[in-house]
């Protein structure tokens, strides 16, 4: 196996100037990888597997189906039974008393303006195009940790909702063994193990619908339509009530539509995808960030924990699609051919019956589809373009956001994870299992580059320079988390030693393990993020010498950054000026193979 991997080359170069393979090898590798599926093993993605729990037992949530249809129907004879009653249906009843929709005498003697501008017409029909990106670009990023969970711990039959069967137990199942492949119609980009690519499009998506919706409420209050949108009196919840018994009475109001005012059950809806769900999309994002969780302790609290806010994160797509769903079907209920008149062009309903608006929503959905079939194309055949625009941009907005925070969230003993996700292939080189053989006792770290005094030490030599116990939280790329306690070199005791030169920005740590696609696996951190004091050389995890699939002798412990920047089995240390003369260039194995971001801290 050594043997067959060695002819693969090395992709950190050994600090060969642009070493081993060159970025096109790396882009054909991660697409066979990424498409590569093996029945079983790396299932696809089938709606069949789809399992909750209840209890200690996982159910198919096909159960919910025959429950929701026979929910439906029963909710429907029940509203119309009581509508047949006078004091809910009657003249003087419930729903005459409070009115679904305000009368339009009522809102014409108060000098409403009616229609919908142009602003908002844009602003609506882009956030929708916005929405499918970043929903797909969800979904393959939750693919690649296919278990939601409500605990930090993410302990395997412990999760919630799974769309994967358990756990193999047979053997060591890595996190990134149990990530199952997406059809391109479903994900963006598709494939198996293209979170990196699928977070450039979430991000990059994310940051326009952050700046569409900026551009929509500001305009909503500067124009005063606010007051179409936002409810001013508690008569709206009775009001609310009263359309939902008249609309599941199938009884549906016709042509009012939206572009006079909004019915209370309309208004009441839309208030609160535009000012509680979308804000909670926002916020249950920011708070899977270890940048962000571990410097603000307060913030993931604020949902539970972590878990609870990527689950949340879940719960929250899930009320866009339904969402989107009913809101099409009462768009067609209710006069379809008016309704998309108004909401593509603005043209009142009492102006009489056109297809127009039919055919420009239907062009919008055209554009959105072809988009995304090109999107698709473009992250396959231009995966490094695509990584390097949302470097320049996504890297920058991540950057100004988080960078600033040292990181400083300490656990307690009782808070240790029972079960810690491994990642990884453990190293199969003959140089590591001698030296795992002898019990580490050859072992010697190398830090060369740009220091003053380059050192090789001995783990005894390690462990004498400095000592620090941290119990912290790790967060991988692919959503899951946990607390472990870590013991081992502070790394600003090793910057002391080696007294790096006022060059040097970057250090760069190679391990003795290879990466998913073969040669070394290889990161890098700039000298601001290893001068933190959480920032550690570890050679104990959980009060125990560092086992071996979470790399021992030796591995990384930066707690504003996620997982993958955690090198394991660290063979040696270099400080550079620039790490783009090493491996493809892009900082870091899975930078290079797999596109990920830059210094990521989401
Ligand atoms: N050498 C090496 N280090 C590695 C990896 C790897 O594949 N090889 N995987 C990284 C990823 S993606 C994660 S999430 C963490 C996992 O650490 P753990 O196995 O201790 O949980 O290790 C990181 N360090
Ligand atoms: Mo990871």
């Amino acid at each position: 196996m050594t043997q067959g991997r060695e002819g693969r080359g090395n992709s950190a170069g050994g600090g060969a100037p642009g070493g081993g393979k060159d970025s096109a090898e790396l882009e054909d590798e991660f697409h066979n990888v990424a498409l590569l599926r093996e029945e079983g093993v790396h299932p696809r993605m089938s709606l069949t597997r789809i399992h909750v729990r209840i209890g200690r037992r996982f159910v198919s949530v096909w159960w919910a189906l025959p429950a929701v249809l026979i929910g439906g129907i029963a909710v429907v004879i029940v509203a119309k039974v009581l509508m047949g009653i006078g004091a809910v249906g009657g003249a003087g009843g419930f729903t005459s008393a409070h009115p679904c929709e305000p009368s339009m005498a009522e809102l014409q003697s108060e000098g409403r303006r009616f229609g919908i501008p142009a602003w908002s017409i844009a602003t609506h029909a882009l956030n929708f195009f916005i929405m499918v990106m970043v929903v797909r670009a969800g979904w393959q990023i939750l693919a690649d940790h296919p278990r939601l969970y409500l605990k930090i711990h993410c302990t395997p039959d412990k999760e919630w909702l799974r769309f994967r069967g358990a756990m193999p137990k047979n053997r060591v199942w890595t996190a990134k063994d149990d990530a199952i492949t997406l059809s391109p119609m479903v994900g963006m980009p598709g494939g198996r193990h293209t979170i990196g690519v699928a977070r450039h499009w979430h991000f990059l998506f994310d940051i326009l619908f952050v700046l569409n919706g900026i551009v929509f409420i500001i305009l909503t209050f500067a124009s005063g339509h606010w007051r179409k949108l936002v409810p001013t009196e508690w008569s709206i919840f009775p009001n609310a009530v009263s359309c939902l018994v008249q609309y599941s009475s199938l009884s549906l109001p016709h042509e009012l539509g939206g572009y006079y005012t909004y019915d209370a059950l309309q208004q009441l809806s839309y208030f609160a995808i535009v000012f509680i769900v979308a804000p909670l999309a926002i916020l249950t994002g920011i708070a899977m960030s270890p940048a962000m969780d571990n410097h603000f302790t307060w913030y993931q609290k604020i949902f539970g924990n972590r878990q609870i806010a990527r689950s949340l994160h879940f719960l929250v797509m899930v009320v866009f699609v339904v969402f989107y769903g009913v809101h099409m079907l009462m768009v067609a209920a209710t006069g379809f051919a008016e309704n998309l008149n108004a909401i593509t062009l603005d043209v009142a309903p009492a102006d009489g019956f056109n297809l127009n608006g039919i055919a420009l929503w239907g062009l919008a959905i055209l554009f959105v589809i072809l988009f995304n079939v090109w999107a698709v194309r473009f992250s396959w055949t231009h995966t490094r373009v695509l990584q390097r625009i949302s470097n320049a941009t996504v890297g920058k907005v991540m950057d100004l956001l988080f960078d600033k925070y040292a990181p400083k969230a300490e656990y307690t003993e009782e808070d240790i994870s029972p079960f810690f996700w491994p990642n990884g292939l453990v190293p199969v080189s003959e140089e590591w299992h001698d030296l795992h053989g002898g019990g580490f006792e050859d072992y010697r770290l190398t830090v060369t580059g740009l220091v003053d005094n380059p050192v090789e030490l001995s783990l005894d030599d390690i462990k004498a320079l400095a000592h620090r116990d941290q119990i912290t939280m790790h967060n991988c790329i692919q959503g899951w988390s946990a607390i472990g306690k870590w013991s081992g070199l502070p790394f600003s005791a090793l910057i002391d030693l080696v007294r790096p030169t006022s060059e040097a920005r970057w250090a760069i740590f190679r391990s003795f393990g290879e990466g998913g696609e073969g040669g070394q696996y290889y990161d890098s951190h700039s000298m601001v993020d290893l001068k933190h004091p959480q920032s550690l050389l570890a050679y104990e995890m959980n009060n125990e010498p560092l086992p071996v699939v979470h790399g021992a002798p030796l591995r990384l412990r930066v707690e504003n950054q996620l997982g993958f920047k955690q090198v394991k089995w660290i063979k040696e240390i270099e400080f550079v000026h620039d790490f783009r003369q090493y491996g493809a260039g892009l900082g870091g194995y899975n930078e290079d193979h797999e596109f990920y971001g830059y210094r990521d801290e989401i």
